[in-house]
Parts: C-alpha cells; sequence; structure tokens
C-alpha cells in the first residue's frame, strides 16, 4: 500500500502540514467547527479538530477508493470468504439484518438460521424473565452467570453494564472469564444455585478457561442441589457451534443456541452469545440494540465516503498511525455505564488489526492496529489526561457523550458535558506562552503551564444511550476497524496471535501437576520460574 501513488502523496503532504496548528486551521476557516463534521443514524461526528487540511482528507479518501475499499465492503456483505486464513464468510452484519433480506452462505440463507436462533432466545428469555422457565427444585431463576471469555465474554460485559439501565434490576447477572478460581468463586459466593441459571457461552466449546470455569460452575451446582445431575438442564444452557461437545459437556442440544463459524468471537455480541444480554434487557430492547447495528451497517454500506462516518473514523485513525506515528488512540466515553467499552474495543480493534503480514502472506511495510486504550470521563481526567494534555506523545483521541441523561441528577450532566467540551477544547488549542504570562505567572513557571495544543480528536454525540444507539456506536467501530483492515490489506477476522501460548500451556500444565519433579525441556528462565513455583508450592 505504501508504494501507491496516492500513499506516497500522502507522505509528501504529510511533511507539508505536520506543523500546522489546529489554531491556525480554524482562524483560516471560521466554519471548520461546522464543515467538517457528519452526522447519520443520528450520531454526530465532529471531526474539525483533526490535523487535517480538505487536500489530507481527498487524499485519505482517495487511498480509500484506490485500496478498493468499495468493493471490500460489497465483498463482506455479500458473504465472501474474506476471512482468507481461515475460509470463511465474515457475516455479522446478518445478525442483525431484518428479515426479509437474502444473504446465501454456502446455498442457505443465513438470515433464515439468524432470525429462527433470535425467536429461540426471545423465548426462552420470556420464559425465564416471567418465572415460566424454573430451575430443579421449582423455584424461579433470579440469578444468570455467564460464562465465557474473549468475545464470548467482552460483549456482553460491555453490553450488560452499557444498558444496565434498562435490565430487570430484580435479577442478578455476573460474567466469568478468568481462569483464575478466584472469578468463579467471587461470582458465585453470594448465589443461591437452585435459583441460578448457568449460560456457557463457547464459539467451539473446547476453550480451556470456558470448559475448566463451567466443570466447576457445575460441580458448584451439584453440590448445592444435593449432587442430583437431573438439575443441570434446569440449570446449565449453551451458547456455541459446537453441538457435539455441548452434549458431551452433558448439556440437552435442546438447550443449546447456535451460532455459526461465519461470526467471528468479537463481532458476535448480537449473535446468541447475547442471550445474557437479552435476559438483562429483555427480547425487545435486544432487538432495538440489533436495529441500531443494522442502520449503521447501512450507512457503513451505501453512504459516500466523505459523509460515511465508519469510513472517516478510519482513515483519520490511519492518518495518525502511519503518518504522524502516534502509536495509540484513546477512547474516553463520558458516560458511566460506558465503563466497558474501552475493553471492549481493544480486543474488537487490537485482535482485528493487530496483524504484520498482508493477505498475500508478505510483511506489511507500515504499521497496522493502534493500541486502544481509555476510560470513562471525567475519571481520567484526574489520571492520565496529563500525558495527553502535556506529554511528548501524540495521543488522538475519541470523545463520545450523550446529551441528555438517564439518571438526571441535580446538575451533574451539564458538568459532565462542560468536561468533555472543555477537554477537546483544550487539546486543540492549548494555551500559549503569552497567555499564561497574561494571568501573571512568575516567567520561571510559564513553561510548566503552557499547552502546546495542537492535539486532535473526535467527538461523537448521540441524544442518549439507549439499546438502538449502543448498536450504532460499537457498529461505527466495527466498520472503522474494517476500512483500516481493508486499506492495511491484512485479514482483520483471523487471531493466529493467541494460539501459541494456549499450546505452550497446555504443556506446562502437567509439569506443575506432576507429583514427581519433571524433566523440565524449556529455556533457561522458563524451567527456573517452573522449578521455584514448584518449589513455593511444596513449602508454602
Ligand atoms: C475473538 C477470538 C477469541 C474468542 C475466545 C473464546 O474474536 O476468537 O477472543 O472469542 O477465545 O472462544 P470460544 O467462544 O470458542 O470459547
Amino acid at each position: 500500500m505504501n508504494a501507491t501513488p496516492t500513499w506516497k502523496t500522502l507522505s509528501e503532504h504529510h511533511a507539508k502540514v505536520r506543523h500546522l496548528h489546529l489554531r491556525q486551521l480554524f482562524a483560516e476557516d471560521p466554519k471548520r467547527g461546522a464543515r467538517l463534521t457528519a452526522e447519520a443514524v443520528g450520531l454526530y461526528l465532529d471531526y474539525s479538530k483533526n490535523r487535517v487540511t480538505d487536500e489530507t482528507l481527498a487524499l485519505l479518501l482517495g487511498l480509500a477508493e484506490e485500496a478498493g475499499l468499495r468493493q471490500r465492503i460489497d465483498a463482506m456483505f455479500r458473504g465472501d470468504k474474506i476471512n482468507v486464513t481461515e475460509n470463511r464468510p465474515v457475516l455479522h452484519v446478518a445478525l442483525r439484518a431484518p428479515r426479509a433480506t437474502t444473504i446465501v452462505v454456502d446455498g442457505e440463507n443465513v438470515v433464515d438460521q439468524v432470525h429462527a436462533v433470535l425467536d429461540r432466545m426471545t423465548d426462552f428469555t420470556n420464559r425465564v424473565r416471567s418465572g415460566a422457565w424454573r430451575g430443579h427444585t421449582g423455584r424461579p431463576i433470579r440469578n444468570v452467570v455467564n460464562i465465557g471469555i474473549g468475545g464470548s465474554d467482552l460483549g456482553p460485559v460491555m453490553a450488560y453494564e452499557a444498558l444496565k439501565h434498562y435490565s430487570d434490576r430484580s435479577m442478578v447477572f455476573r460474567f466469568v472469564s478468568n481462569v483464575d478460581g478466584t472469578d468463579l468463586a467471587e461470582a458465585v459466593h453470594d448465589l443461591d444455585p437452585a435459583e441460578t441459571l448457568v449460560i456457557v457461552s463457547s464459539k467451539t466449546f473446547t476453550t480451556l478457561e470456558t470448559m475448566t470455569n463451567a466443570q466447576s460452575a457445575r460441580q458448584w451446582l451439584l453440590d448445592g442441589l444435593a449432587g442430583n445431575v437431573k438439575a443441570v438442564a434446569k440449570h446449565f444452557v449453551a451458547v456455541s457451534t459446537n453441538a457435539k461437545e455441548v452434549a458431551k459437556f452433558g448439556i440437552d442440544p435442546a438447550n443449546m443456541f447456535e451460532f455459526w463459524d461465519w461470526v467471528g468471537g468479537r463481532y458476535s455480541m448480537d449473535s446468541a452469545i447475547g442471550l445474557t444480554t437479552m435476559l438483562a434487557i429483555g427480547a425487545e430492547n435486544f432487538r432495538a440494540m440489533l436495529d441500531g447495528f443494522h442502520q449503521m451497517d447501512e450507512h457503513f454500506r451505501t453512504a459516500p465516503f466523505e459523509r460515511n462516518l465508519p469510513v472517516l473514523m478510519g482513515l483519520l485513525g490511519l492518518w495518525y498511525n502511519d503518518f504522524f506515528g502516534a502509536e495509540t488512540v484513546a477512547v474516553l466515553p463520558y458516560d458511566q455505564y460506558l465503563k466497558r467499552f474501552p475493553a471492549y474495543l481493544q480486543q474488537l480493534t487490537m485482535e482485528s488489526n493487530g496483524k504484520q503480514v498482508k493477505l498475500d502472506g508478505k510483511k506489511v511495510e507500515y504499521d497496522t492496529g493502534a493500541i486502544y486504550w481509555g476510560e470513562p470521563g471525567t475519571n481520567g481526567q484526574h489520571s492520565f489526561y496529563q500525558l495527553i494534555h502535556q506529554g511528548t506523545r501524540l495521543v488522538p483521541c475519541d470523545f463520545i457523550a450523550f446529551a441528555n441523561p438517564l439518571n438526571p441528577l441535580g446538575g451533574h450532566h451539564d458538568i459532565l458535558l462542560a468536561n468533555v467540551v472543555a477537554q477537546s477544547e483544550a487539546l486543540a488549542f492549548g494555551k500559549t506562552p503569552d497567555e499564561v504570562k497574561a494571568e501573571g505567572t512568575p516567567n520561571w513557571l510559564v513553561p510548566h503551564r503552557v499547552f502546546e495544543g495542537n492535539r486532535p480528536s473526535n467527538t461523537i454525540l448521540a441524544a442518549r444511550l439507549d439499546p438502538e444507539t449502543l448498536g450504532k456506536l460499537v457498529a461505527l467501530y466495527e466498520h472503522s476497524v474494517f476500512t483500516q483492515g481493508a486499506i492495511w490489506q491484512i485479514d482483520s477476522f483471523d487471531q493466529w496471535g493467541v494460539e501459541l501460548g494456549k499450546v505452550l500451556a497446555q504443556r506446562i500444565i502437567p509439569e506443575l501437576q506432576s507429583a514427581s519433579e519433571p524433566k523440565l525441556g524449556h529455556d533457561g528462565s522458563t524451567n527456573t520460574l517452573l522449578r521455584r513455583i514448584r518449589k513455593m508450592r511444596a513449602s508454602p
């Protein structure tokens, strides 16, 4: 990609504009703050506080064209096998397609399958929430424990937290992911097994952490219900693509909610992996969330690139990543309910675009996926924002805010919104030495109090955080990841990087468990660490 004419022109252009200050760009164009904005499906994106000129934008849009983004989008929506290393289509967009849509994979309309599962989830959800579904002892279900990891955990947790306002407060929801026994022990310590439903969420149903947690949860349930194995059917359901393994575990396949190998883990929160979310917020809200996703899908698929929110965000991110050498992006939601959103985005962005070879297997000659991180505002302002304002690194920021509060409380929301607006203003425009001096600051202190400014940010605004809006927001990032992956010519839908550690751990488990001293064949550090752990365990 970096050998293409547009990339080269962008490099030369970057050398010319890299020192331009946002103060100057805004002074030269009084309309910039209204002009460099885009709005679609109820999301408003202000990208005027980015270090771009009209020429930059035109070149970036040209790069997207040159990279064949339009064709890549069409290929994804059509169901082409764009996940080349796993030879699979990538069809999370089918999970939120309306009933009447047709998307054919291997001769079958997958949208029909999607809606059949959604209908089963709806029926199950209604039965659990109404108390019609009873536990083994006849008591209704009050607690739901989701066991899953990675894509089978982060989406459900994020969505549960984000939409807590809409959830059934008479029920308790817990999420167990870590194989550290503490996670499960703490999640169930105050729960009554007779009122608890465990949802084992695993695409493969072979993931070590999830299976270990599921077995221990099963034991916990049986211990609490007089060891009656018949209880499992009333207290365990599975979400998986692997009916055989589900049956082997002892869950009746009638209590399995299916999804498909064309749904990537980190793109699965609106498949059956969202069952916990649906149980929490109800089927109607869940479908509203899907509708939000779909609206953004349609916008991404059809809007011209210059007004296309995910394309614009993807291109701006690429501009800092590949031309300014920025290594990270901070995601700063000014909404407490979005506290797990940055963690969710970390997987979405970094597992998707943390790749070093192109589709053809050749090494990339440019940087790919940025490091995503963040915390809700205003908390972050009192910790790491210092570095963003006055540090030596360039950290592009995404601010996310909602005009209306879900918990109106005195002046809280005005204070919250004033802060998010103030932060992007301060980052962009800073405070000059003259301004600092004019405040009567002694000369020696002036450099410490200067804010250079010129620190870029996007601001994403929506009216309020509701299920539909959450869907739009997640889809916005999904497609912005797609945009970047298409330009970098990488496979954004595989994750081979997680494999090696898994394999090595399997080899080490028996070495830790062996009663006699095992013969270790690792490197010197690993051998010594293992011996030390064994010794520490033998003599606490
Ligand atoms: C996501 C990854 C990964 C996956 C987990 C859980 O895109 O594939 O995070 O979701 O490893 O896998 P299972 O759902 O198969 O247990």
